[in-house]
């Protein structure tokens, strides 16, 4: 089963991205594509409560709902934009909601992360991330009305517009080889993140892990095939060379 992995979409942030984000949907049934592989922080916020939701989540939810219809699972790698995607009104639009995903393909293992907590300085933010994803934050949610619910979603997406909690920092890099070894040694083969928005790329023998840049700004989409092979398709044409035969780059850029 072929996959497609794509990370940080934040759908709703700039004009026109629900239309490609949708184009782009249609597309992968004909792909060929069994698996969609979400890398965290889909939305600019997305709470699992109907009442969160404008009309354009929803109208965006529904493509998901359709592309499962199509026959394509839809995984979904909890982002810190992500919360309470376990909830049944979420079931139509996701077949998991997982902390991170591993796989294995042609006899090499995988694992996706969104990587908000790779950074382990960034301690503010951990403590925020622990109380807003809480079960007391959760049943507040449940009760709150409507109209509060939409006022903290807008709320929200400002403060992680303009705090440590977006990605507009100084990549970790220690913490990312650190963590990139840790997976290692526990027998993962190929690790991608996604949360920093731009490339990044480290490898130990045959072992690699990624960073993917944002599909938002620069449309990168990764297609891991039956193999374990894998290859980057994107409007910013951003490709890995990591010299293995049974990556073939630029394929999918020559559709
Ligand atoms: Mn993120």
């Amino acid at each position: 089963m072929r996959r497609a992995l794509l990370a940080d979409l934040h759908l709703g942030q700039v004009a026109g991205d629900y239309q490609r984000f949708a184009a782009l949907l249609v597309e992968l049934p004909h792909r060929k594509v069994g698996e969609l592989v979400l890398a965290g922080d889909v939305f600019r916020t997305l709470v699992g409560l109907p009442r969160f939701w404008s009309p354009s989540v929803r109208e965006a939810l529904g493509l998901f709902a359709q592309l499962r219809q199509r026959g394509v699972r839809v995984v979904w790698v909890e982002g810190n934009r992500d919360f309470f995607l376990h909830t049944e009104a979420m079931d139509p639009y996701r077949d998991r909601f997982v902390p991170s995903y591993g796989f294995a393909a042609g006899g090499r293992r995988f694992l996706v992360e969104h990587g908000d907590l790779i950074n382990r300085q960034d301690r503010q933010y951990r403590l925020w991330r622990t109380i807003s994803k809480s079960h007391l934050a959760f049943w507040g949610a449940r009760l709150i009305p409507k109209v509060v619910a939409q006022s903290i979603v807008t709320r929200t997406e400002q403060a992680l517009a303009k705090t440590n909690f977006s990605y507009r920092r100084v990549l970790p890099e220690q913490d990312l080889v650190r963590e990139a070894r840790q997976h290692f040694a526990c027998g993962v083969d190929v690790v991608f993140w996604g949360h920093f928005h731009r490339f990044w790329s480290f490898a130990e023998g045959e072992k690699q892990a990624y960073v993917l840049p944002a599909w938002q700004e620069e449309g990168t989409v990764v297609y891991i095939e039956d193999d374990g092979s894998f290859s980057w398709a994107g409007g910013g044409g951003q490709f890995v060379d990591n010299g293995k035969p049974f990556c073939y780059q630029g394929q999918e850029m020559a559709r």
